[in-house]
This record gives structure tokens, sequence and C-alpha cells, in this order.
């Protein structure tokens, strides 16, 4: 019996050992993720029966270093881009996939604007009206990810062209 009791005390101490491990570590300053120093603000979702819709919203970076988001996925939607809007040839705004993913400076913030950059949903899986709430995860280029809740709400006022067949195609000959 004093040998079981023996290999007991060791793993209790071993136990403990862990713990006071664990407990030095939180008290250090450690590398933050991406993920920690971004805020989310204001994220909203236009509301949409079927097809593409999109997500605005605030993003801040409290951090010492830029922030670079570089996917971002929901459950309403089969898959997501990130767009930004560019003038196609003939002068109008469309919108395309923002290569890279974006960056948020430093101590500074990137805004999702109707008009501006915006986060994708290329297939919603089932209308999405105002009231709801979408589930959104954000994922950064050190691999973090953050998830957010964006309210649904009805827009109007947005020129950006929500159908798929928009693309910024040069004109042949122009
Ligand atoms: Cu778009």
């Amino acid at each position: 019996m004093r040998n079981l009791h023996t290999r007991t005390a060791g793993a209790l101490a071993a136990a403990v050992l862990c713990v006071t491990v664990f407990a030095a570590c939180g008290d250090k300053e450690q590398t933050a993720t991406q993920a920690d120093s971004v805020t989310v603000s204001d994220q909203w979702v236009k509301a949409a029966d079927s097809g593409m819709t999109a997500a605005f919203g605030q993003l801040a970076n409290t951090g010492d270093s830029q922030i670079h988001l570089v996917s971002v996925s929901s459950p309403a939607s089969g898959y997501m881009e990130i767009h930004e809007m560019a003038t196609s040839d003939s002068g109008g705004m469309v919108m395309r996939e923002k290569e890279g993913g974006l960056v948020i400076p430093a101590k500074g913030s990137h805004s999702l604007d109707p008009g501006g950059d915006h986060l994708m949903f290329m297939d919603i899986t089932a209308p999405v009206t105002a009231g709801q709430t979408v589930d959104l995860t954000l994922t950064f280029d050190d691999g973090s990810t953050k998830e957010v809740e964006a309210q649904v709400r009805d827009f109007s006022g947005n020129e950006e062209n929500y159908d798929p067949g928009t693309t910024d195609t040069p004109t042949p000959g122009a």
C-alpha cells in the first residue's frame, strides 16, 4: 500500500505542478492572436430571399501589429468571399473578390460599408430576414478565428449590383 500511496502522491504533485505552470502562463504577457486584437462592431447583414447578400460593419485593431483577414464563413451561405468595389471600364461600379483579403492597420480600423468593402454571402442556404441574426466566422492569417453575430436588416439604398453575372470583364477592343 505504501507503493500505491507514493504513486498517488506523485501524481498529485504533478497535477499541482501543471496548475502552477498554467497559472504562471496566464499571468505572463502572451503574444495575442490577431483574433484577440480585433473588435467587430455595428455588424449587419442585408436581408435577402435567395442568392447573394452581404455583411457590413466596423473592424478595429487594438493591437500593435496589422491584422490580416483572409477568409470568412457562415452557416447561412454555401461559401463566402471578401469583396471590394472597383470601377469597371464602362465607368460603373462592380464588386470583385479582394485579392489576398483585407488588412486592418495596427491601432487602426477598416470599415465595411455598402458601396465599399463587404463580406459576401455567395449562396445563402435559406432566406435571411430582418430581425434574424446570422453567425459569421472571421479567419486571420495566423490561423486565429473570431465569431460574431450579425443582425439582419432591410436595406435598399445600396447601389451595389448583387447579380451573380456582374463581373469586371474588359470590353474587347475598348
Ligand atoms: Cu460582393
